[in-house]
């Protein structure tokens, strides 16, 4: 990293933002429980990397900010702050979801990664069509850099400056940028960025560049020169939008050849797609694809983390742009982790030695009244099976469990432990089980985490 910054805000806010998401998880009435394991940014944050998602503003309530606020460290707004978003028409602005995403953050103790700011796509239309000389064009990207930058000052860590600036095979994309200010509108726009706020690191961004081919090599020709013109640039993002089975063999060797120029690497847009229906098969090749991602970044120090481009596959870009595709994030549609969130929480050095690895446990609130609750806990595997199982949980309010069904309960203290009945202590990969039980409660109800042992 090019300053000493911490990359992650105390963990006191993001403890306090937690517990003030539990009032809405309850009125959801369900949330979703992991099998044993911290969550990935704590196991990331012990190894030194951060671990980030694209996140959509609008979303960011309910079990959707519930899993946002605990998993991930880094946020990136996967729309909210690219030009079309916030300047749709000229000097007419829009920062309502790039604050909110960013107040988010900072109540979660996050960072966040800024999103883009000269790009070919998603620009206005007043933008696209102008027909701007080069010295309008300049200056309208200068002070758009500016204006941007300046506002989020100190609160944003990163930006992608220049995004997918190269064709396929090495050369320059033809876009308004470079048809109008040369090859040279990336050190200006870099100049620009570091201008506007010191301390935010400056990157780079393009998909296609996880392995060593001709685009990554012409962006590490690319930044090689403009450290050698003496440019502000700290880091390259390699999107990788990825497909199952897919994975580039080249890609640690190639983080590597950037790393070894003397600037970080982030994996900043992570998604594995395929062909829909997804089976266990392409789920379990998908979640060794993850690892091995991870794995790539973890091998070199200067890589500084991984983000996913959606943690769930309910807000993914996948299937409306490739009609049939999708299942590419860590999460299913219903907030569901998936064997690619295990892969990546193992890769982190979570989850070793378990023999739940896969299966995973959703506590859920069928109805609760006056001071009663009947629940339910969903004990559901995915790359893995059980034979027998046991789900423990703390009772974080007080509550007591009074009768169970499908499963042998006892409460000692605050903690809960349920065991298997003779009929359903096998969970197929796959396959699931449930066990219901009535429980007392007063006052609050938070929603526990449960372990699966
Ligand atoms: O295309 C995938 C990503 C490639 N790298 C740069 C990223 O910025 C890019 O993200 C995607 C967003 O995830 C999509 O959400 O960029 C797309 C545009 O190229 C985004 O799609 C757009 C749709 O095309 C619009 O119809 C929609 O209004 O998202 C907009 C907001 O939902």
């Amino acid at each position: 990293m090019r300053t000493s910054r911490s990359s992650v805000r105390s963990r006191l806010t993001a403890l306090f933002a937690g517990a003030a998401t539990l009032g809405a998880l309850l009125a959801a009435g369900t949330a979703t429980a992991h099998a044993a394991g911290p969550p990935l940014r704590d196991l990331a944050e012990a190894k030194g990397k951060v671990m980030g998602t694209a996140v959509t503003g609008s979303k960011l309530t309910g079990t959707y900010g519930e899993i946002a606020g605990r998993e991930f460290n880094w946020l990136t707004p996967g729309n909210a702050m690219k030009w079309g978003s916030v300047e749709p028409a000229r000097g007419s602005f829009n920062w309502a979801e790039a604050d909110q995403i960013v107040d988010f953050a900072e109540a979660h103790g996050q960072e966040v990664r800024g999103h883009t700011l000269v790009w070919h796509s998603q620009n206005p239309g007043w933008l696209d069509n102008g027909n701007w000389t080069p010295a309008e064009l300049g200056r309208l990207m200068d002070d758009h850099i500016a204006l941007e930058v300046g506002r989020y000052k100190g609160r944003v860590a990163a930006w992608d400056v220049v995004n997918e600036p190269f064709n396929e095979d090495g050369t320059y994309r033809q876009t308004l940028w470079y048809n109008g200010l040369g090859t040279d509108y990336i050190a200006r726009a870099l100049t620009a960025a570091r201008a506007a706020d010191p301390a935010a690191e400056l990157y780079i961004n393009d998909y296609n560049v996880e392995g060593v081919n001709a685009k990554s090599t012409a962006l590490y020709n690319l930044v090689k020169s403009l450290k050698e013109r003496g440019v502000p640039i700290d880091g390259v993002g390699l999107q990788a939008h990825l497909i199952v089975g897919q994975y580039p063999s080249t890609m640690q060797q190639n983080i590597q050849r950037f790393a070894d120029l003397g600037i970080d690497v982030a994996i900043t847009e992570l998604d594995i797609r395929m062909q829909l229906p997804a089976t266990q098969a392409k789920l379990t090749q998908q979640a060794a694809d993850y690892k091995a991602v991870m794995n790539a970044c973890l091998a070199v120090s200067r890589c500084t983390g991984v983000t996913v481009w959606g943690f769930t596959d309910s807000d993914s870009w996948i299937p409306g742009t490739f009609p049939g595709q999708g299942a590419a994030t860590p999460y299913d549609e219903n907030y569901n982790p998936k064997p690619a969130y295990h892969a990546i929480a193992q890769a982190l050095g979570g989850g070793t030695g378990q023999p739940t690895e896969g299966c995973t446990a959703t506590y859920s609130v069928g109805s609760q009244w006056n001071t009663g609750l009947t629940g339910q806990v969903r004990i559901a595997c995915a790359g893995a099976s059980l034979s027998s199982w046991k789900a423990d949980w703390t009772f974080g309010a007080g509550q007591r469990i009074t009768q169970a069904w499908n499963a042998t309960c006892t409460q000692s203290g605050t903690t809960v432990s349920c065991t298997n009945a003779a009929w359903n202590g096998s969970v197929p990969d796959g396959g699931s089980v449930t066990f219901g039980f009535n429980a007392w409660w007063n006052g609050s109800n938070p929603v526990p985490t449960v372990t699966l042992g």
